[in-house]
């Protein structure tokens, strides 16, 4: 079992009082083979920002392929690991998430999705992977137009079609976290609490808890975990693209204390080029919520920002 021992526990600083915990038995579940989906998901963006996909078609064989290779990878020495790190803006991180100062329990790589890379590492389990899942979240957001009545259907999906498309992919291994006296009662985060920059976001995780969302009422719930599906989260620039009418799920990840939790998240970004703002079709005579911007100026602002800021905040008309 990896042995995770740097900073000693007594000195890590990101401790919430977060007990007890609320489970979200409500969490929508979109089965994407019926033709019901459609309303469900805009229902789901427009209530949480959240939902579970059934019936995804990614294979088995690709996901679980791509969880052992995680796994063996997460499971070398550190200085093996560090080889491949810093993750600035590519590669292995460890605790240290972004540049601006926050920490987490977690270990992590950052890996780009338009480049045949890191098969040195991974082979080919990374880019079945990738490209299935890509598959996915474009069947989601063509879906999703459907249901906002938006053309073409491929208004959001071309966005990760494109060549340039910046999407991110990341692997994520939470290690068991000892839980220490006297801070009983107390949880470790994993990976603190935010919102994603990019269109949606696409998670798998083991069956390892660890995943809450933030509810419209500033509460928190945990997310039961399913290694059978995938979740999405709405991003900011989704957020944006329909002025407001879908929100960006707030999210964050706690420890555990026995199991060790690994996740894999497909960040769906559009070009660096890409002007964010609403779609005209819905916008039915209101003023934009934001000031025009492209996806480099918004991330250029957002990778400066601390994990738990908010981030639209300096994009807002009023
Ligand atoms: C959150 C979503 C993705 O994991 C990520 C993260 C990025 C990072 O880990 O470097 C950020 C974070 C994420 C948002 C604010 C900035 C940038 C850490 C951070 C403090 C890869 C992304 O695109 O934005």
């Amino acid at each position: 079992m990896m042995v995770f021992s740097e900073p000693a526990i007594e000195q890590f600083s990101s401790f919430i009082n977060c007990r007890p915990t609320t489970l979200f038995p409500q969490i929508p579940i979109v089965d994407l083979s019926k033709p019901e989906s459609k309303h469900l998901i805009i229902k789901a963006c427009e209530e949480f920002g959240f939902f579970k996909v059934i019936n995804h078609g990614v294979p088995v064989e690709f996901i679980s392929k791509l969880e052992s290779e995680a796994a063996r990878f997460f499971s070398l020495p550190l200085p093996e690991k560090e080889k491949a790190g810093p993750p600035k803006p590519f590669g292995y991180g460890n605790k240290s998430i972004g540049q601006s100062g926050d920490v987490g329990w977690v270990e992590y790589l950052l890996l780009k999705t338009n480049q045949e890379s890191d098969s040195q590492t991974f082979g080919s389990a990374l880019n079945d992977y990738m490209s299935a899942v890509k598959k996915m979240a474009c069947e989601v957001l063509e879906i999703m137009a459907d249901g906002l009545k938006v053309q073409p259907r491929n208004v959001l999906s071309k966005l990760l079609m494109d060549e340039q498309s910046d999407s991110v992919f990341r692997l994520n291994h939470y290690p068991p976290c000892p839980q220490v006296q006297p801070l009983n009662g107390s949880d470790v985060i994993g990976f603190g609490e935010h919102t994603d920059p990019q269109i949606i976001s696409v998670l798998r995780s083991n069956n390892t808890s660890g995943l809450q969302i933030s509810l419209r009422d500033g509460s928190w719930v945990s997310v039961p975990p399913d290694q059978n599906s995938f979740f999405i989260n709405v991003g900011d620039s989704l957020q944006v693209m329909t002025n407001g009418r879908f929100k960006s799920v707030k999210h964050r990840v706690l420890t555990n204390s026995s199991k060790s939790r690994l996740s894999m998240i497909y960040f769906c970004g559009p070009p660096l080029s890409e002007k964010i703002a609403p779609l005209p079709s819905l916008m039915r005579g209101e003023e934009s919520l934001y000031k025009e911007f492209t996806w480099f100026e918004y991330k250029k602002s957002a990778f400066n920002s601390k994990l738990a800021d908010n981030r639209l905040m300096h994009f807002q008309r009023i």
